[in-house]
């Protein structure tokens, strides 16, 4: 058995400059007993590496504001996907090429689709900036990676599998 679920990302503020939009689709399967893989594509990023994360609230209602923070249900410091010390939300960065594309192929063992701390009904979020897992010496960069404006997210849903 396994599950999945979806996200569409999209952008809520006015396009700038005519230029378009960023937005992206992530598909998510989990296997039972094991971790999560994320594959997709996000596109209309700027060149290079963009923070990504899973953030608390499936709330769209203020555009990707209302999401809120980085999705901690352990009361972890921000990190790397790869830390020890990390929110469950912390999926590092995705890299853009120079055509603007990220294509996304992520393995993750703390994302669950299922459970107590499930994604589901949370949303993704797409920043402007990299994401310094924890490591940047910012003020910011314990709690947020220092990863700069939400440039489009969504809501994670289960998907038809
Ligand atoms: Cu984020
Ligand atoms: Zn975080």
């Amino acid at each position: 058995m396994s599950i999945t679920a979806v996200c569409i990302l999209k952008a809520f503020g006015p396009a700038v400059d005519g230029k378009e939009q960023v937005e992206g689709t992530v598909k998510f399967t989990q296997s039972e007993g094991a971790g999560t893989t994320l594959t997709g594509e996000i596109k209309n990023l700027a060149p290079g590496q963009h923070g990504f994360h899973v953030h608390e609230f499936g709330d769209n209602t203020n555009g990707c504001t209302s999401a809120g923070s980085h999705f901690n249900p352990l009361g972890k410091t921000h990190g790397a996907p790869e830390d020890e010390e990390r929110h469950v939300g912390d999926l590092g960065n995705v890299t853009a090429g120079d055509d603007g594309v990220a294509q996304i192929n992520i393995s993750d063992q703390l994302i669950s689709l299922t459970g107590p701390h499930s994604i589901i009904g949370r949303t993704m979020v797409i920043h402007a900036d990299v994401d310094d897992l924890g490591k940047g010496g910012h003020e910011l960069s314990k709690t947020t990676g220092n990863a700069g404006a939400r440039l489009a997210c969504g809501v994670i849903g289960i998907a038809k599998a």
